[in-house]
């Protein structure tokens, strides 16, 4: 092994951290992973495989992260890893054409009905970016409708009311963004058809599109009402504006076609995340041909980027998601273990236990919860407990209320026991 690959002797994750805060902001290169809400030092990852992540000291856990996603299969999937280490043989990038990007675009397009065209970019926040420069570029419109809670990425107008890290931080709006990023920016309560109807009706012909997380996974956990998304769909349609699903978090993972597929309501266009990479750092907008026809160099809007389309990279998103469309039987265990996961918690805890698919979430608050609005009122001590005796019993989850659990293949019976029973302790105390 390379020398600089091998852990410093006598290094802990705290001494590594310590080094690290005084080169990195808040010693991390994404703000969640700090551990700061909860309280702690974060744990350094050294390695993973299957279900486990295994720290640099050594300590073996349950992984219910899986790198915010795109771990479906669990770690080191040998098929996905084959294809890196196969590619990597023949070099690493060349900012030119190769036939691997042409190859995953066709597998997504020719298997997800609403994805006619589809343009690689390197994370979803670059995805979602491009996508609504997109849609304004094809309705000439300036306004763009998001919801209170979602979280689409750290692009400047996308921090207004912002889930994941800006909501754990209480920082919803972020420094440095100035008014003229968001002054086209009109927020809407998730769940609530009529707050969206209002902006439309007061905004009538400005609005370029809505970008949705199709179930919200950057508040906790929060589903679409029935009717919800059908409804949001009609708004678009009567107002010709375009509906965005932000599927960073669902694609592929609520079945192969995504939210989309899953409540039947068909998007103009789509966000994709780094399940397209199978971990590695890929994201893509797709949808409506005469909408993606006018990103360049074929029509106007501009966009471009020296790393979309790696090789390496595309390679692993092939693998990836050959392995989930060849085997949809995956989507069904996923669900049972998720399922099996959430009834058991619903036993223990008046808690609010959500599940969809094989994501979930546990509100330390007794209440449902619709919108932004009711996830704010869960009890962040109470959940910041519960993170550390989880993490103390080998159990890693999102280190905030305000992310999901995201259940993967390698993800055993026995793991979830375990990870119940310690739940047990947690509740009965
Ligand atoms: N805010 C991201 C999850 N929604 C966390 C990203 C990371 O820390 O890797």
């Amino acid at each position: 092994m390379m020398d600089f690959l091998k852990i410093p002797e006598n290094a802990t994750s705290k001494s590594i951290f310590e080094d690290a805060k005084k080169y990195m902001p808040g010693g991390v290169n994404s703000p969640v992973r700090a551990f700061k809400s909860v309280g702690l030092s974060p744990v350094f990852i050294e390695s993973a495989d299957g279900s486990k992540v295994y720290d640099i000291e050594g300590r073996e856990y349950i992984d219910y992260v899986g790198s915010w996603g795109p771990m479906i299969l669990g770690h080191n999937d040998p098929v996905v890893k084959q294809a890196v280490f196969e590619t990597a043989e023949k070099g690493l990038s060349f900012g030119a054409c190769n036939h691997l990007e042409v190859k995953l675009a066709e597998l997504i397009c020719d298997n997800v009905k609403h994805v006619e065209m589809i343009r690689m970019v390197n994370s979803g926040t670059e995805a979602v970016m491009s996508c609504i420069r997109a849609a304004r570029g094809f309705t000439g419109r300036n306004k763009i409708v998001k919801f209170e809670g979602c979280y689409h990425g750290h692009s400047d107008a996308l921090l207004v009311k912002a889930g994941s890290g800006a909501m754990t931080f209480g920082e919803p709006n972020s420094g440095g963004v100035t008014k003229g990023a968001v002054e086209d920016t009109l927020l809407a309560r998730y769940n609530d058809i009529e707050s969206v109807k209002k902006l439309f009706a007061d905004n009538r012909g400005e609005i370029a599109c809505i970008i949705v997380e199709p179930v919200a996974a950057n508040m906790g956990l929060v589903l679409p009402e029935k009717g919800f998304l059908e409804s949001l769909r009609e708004v678009c349609d009567e107002n010709g504006a375009l509906l965005i699903f932000d599927e960073v978090i669902t694609g592929f993972r609520l079945g192969f076609g995504g939210a989309a597929e899953y409540f039947g309501v068909t998007p103009d266009l789509v966000t994709y995340g780094k399940i397209i990479g199978g971990g590695m750092p890929v994201g893509a907008y797709g949808g409506r041909r005469d909408v993606m026809s006018l990103v360049s160099p074929l029509g106007p809007v501009y966009q471009a980027g020296t790393l979309s389309g790696n090789p390496i990279a595309m390679a692993a998103g092939i693998t990836m998601l050959t392995q989930l469309l060849n085997n949809p039987y995956i989507y069904e265990e996923l669900a049972a273990k998720c399922k099996y996961f959430v009834d058991s918690l619903r036993e223990l805890t008046d808690f609010e236990v959500v599940g969809i698919g094989s994501l979930a979430c546990v509100f330390h608050q007794t209440s449902s919860v619709k919108n932004y609005n009711d996830a704010l009122k869960s009890d962040t001590e109470s959940f910041s407990k519960a993170f550390k005796i989880l993490l103390e019993n080998g159990i890693y989850m999102g280190p905030s209320q305000f992310e999901s659990i995201f259940f993967s293949t390698a993800i055993t019976d026995e793991d979830i026991t375990k990870t119940i029973d310690v739940f047990k302790n947690i509740f009965c105390k």
